[in-house]
């Protein structure tokens, strides 16, 4: 194939292998947004294919060239178990549980980040735009840079970027900044994170930042400037639009309620089984409302799907045992032969369930206690075509920042969760009208295939300044 001129650099590539050898493309935002802009742009996707010691040739698949990077099952347990989501994602979602520093990690973590740029680069056409995805790979900016200063660079994070005085833990934290300063633009979901990362840049480097923009000097008495913003990311709401008009998925969200007994009211919450996402939290105060008789199971019922995620990883290990037995004590305590207190599902579901539990569901709760933006809260107000139902919102999501209209809670603050659930339980179909509409106003127009035009403009407007 010719070199790209658009190459993406994620850790996974767009697509899973199918049981019979084959490919199909992985479900999931971010591909649902490229995908589009790769085929009119011929571009080039470099990623893991998801499998330890998968050795596999560049392919072409769905008018997309993929560059496929090799793990060994060590690579897979330092460099991604290890230190991106045993260090990184515990220091950047602050410490809710507690990071762990090894160095034998972060070596990996930079040989892995050196094959991954080392891939862009051999793919990447003069002068062409690379864009780099997420926590996974803060260092690729800088080594892409250092091996090919004709190529425009992005970095895009998905996650928080913590405070300074956390971020400073990180024994490393001195790399990790000139790694993401190898950039051109750097991508945020809040203005909080972009500002949090201008804060380490000044203390670490003594670089000068200026309204959005940070100064790093090249080395010959010139600056090059570097944008820090924000790029609030969403989701293909025309897609979720569509499955929650489908005549089908409307009626398994009729069948979801009967087979639960047909509760007044059905609460749901929808994460990956992740620490960050509050889900005891939830727990515990919809236990509380059941324990003091504000509710009950024939009033409500609240389906948890938590996806299975890093079940390698101990804290997640952990985390699962204490839902579980938390699960266990309230449906004990408070199941009826018809009715149950919370419908636990440890399982993945195809898209359309979701759907349909989104259109069954007239209370969704987020409760995250740290969330770069949170999708599903996103994709919950998107199928709400009838503009009913209720968001009850985290304030430490991204995207409380862009949904005011929903309710947004302390997830800390037990009382006020519990407060804000009768609200939700009890909300008169005026004011879920009310808020149901401005919420989809918000995610309609601003899409996630708007998100990325967004930030390929603004790359766009970084390689002009460059020429110029
Ligand atoms: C990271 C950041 C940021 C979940 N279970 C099933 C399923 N899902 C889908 C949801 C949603 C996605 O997974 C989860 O996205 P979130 O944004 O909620 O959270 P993370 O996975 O933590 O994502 C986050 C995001 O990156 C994007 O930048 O918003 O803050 O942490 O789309 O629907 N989908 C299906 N079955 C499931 O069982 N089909």
């Amino acid at each position: 194939m010719n070199r790209a001129d658009l190459v993406v650099v994620a850790n996974r590539l767009p697509v899973d292998r199918d049981e019979d050898g084959g490919w199909r493309t992985s479900p999931g935002g971010l591909v649902a947004a490229l995908e589009p802009v790769m085929r009119r742009a011929d571009g080039a996707w470099v990623g893991w294919p998801g499998k330890p010691d998968m050795a596999v040739d560049p392919f072409d698949f769905d008018g997309v060239h993929l560059v496929p990077v090799t793990l060994s099952a060590q690579d897979v347990a330092e460099y991604y178990e290890g230190f991106s989501n045993d260090t990184i994602w515990p220091l950047y979602h602050d410490v809710i549980a507690a990071p762990r520093y090894r160095r034998e990690w972060w070596n990996t973590y930079v040989e892995v980040n050196r094959r991954f740029a080392d891939a862009a680069v051999d793919v990447a056409a003069e002068g062409a735009t690379i864009w780099v995805q997420d926590y996974q790979l803060q260092l690729v900016p800088k080594m892409v840079r250092e091996r090919r200063p004709d190529v425009t660079i992005g970095y895009f994070h998905h996650i928080p970027f913590p405070a300074y005085g956390l971020f400073s833990q990180l024994p490393w934290r001195k790399q990790v900044v000139e790694g993401l300063l190898g950039a051109d633009v750097i991508g945020f979901q809040r203005t909080a994170d972009a500002s949090n990362f201008a804060r380490a840049a000044r203390r670490q480097l003594r670089y000068q930042t200026r309204a959005g923009g940070i100064h790093v000097p090249n080395g010959d008495g010139t600056t090059r400037l570097v944008i820090a913003k924000s790029f609030p990311i969403s989701i293909d709401a025309s897609s979720y639009i569509e499955l929650a008009q489908r005549e089908d998925v409307q009626a398994r969200a009729r069948e979801i309620r009967a087979d639960l007994g047909n509760p007044e009211k059905i609460l749901l919450g929808v994460d990956r089984l992740d620490y960050t996402k509050g889900i005891r939290h939830r727990m515990k105060a919809f236990g509380e409302l059941l324990r003091d008789g504000r509710l009950s199971v024939e009033r409500a019922t609240l389906v948890q799907v938590a996806s299975p995620s890093r079940e390698r990883v101990d804290a997640y290990v952990q985390l699962r045992d204490e839902i579980e037995l938390m699960v266990g004590r309230i449906n004990g305590t408070y199941d009826t032969m018809e009715h149950t207190a919370i419908r636990y599902l440890h399982q993945a579901f195809p898209r359309e369930e979701m759907v349909a539990l989104y259109l069954a569901a007239d209370v969704m709760l987020v409760t995250s206690l740290r969330d770069g933006m949170n999708l599903v809260a996103k994709e919950y107000v998107a199928a709400r075509t009838d503009n009913r139902g209720v968001l009850l919102l985290s304030e430490f999501t991204g995207a409380a920042d862009e949904m005011g209209s929903a309710i947004q809670v302390n997830p800390h603050d037990i009382e006020g969760v519990k407060d804000a659930i009768m609200r939700a339980v009890d909300m008169a179909p005026s004011e879920q009208g009310r808020r149901m509409r401005s919420l989809r106003k918000r995610v309609q127009e601003h899409d996630v295939a708007r998100w990325s035009q967004d930030f390929l403009e603004a790359l766009a407007q970084a390689r002009k300044a460059n020429a110029s």
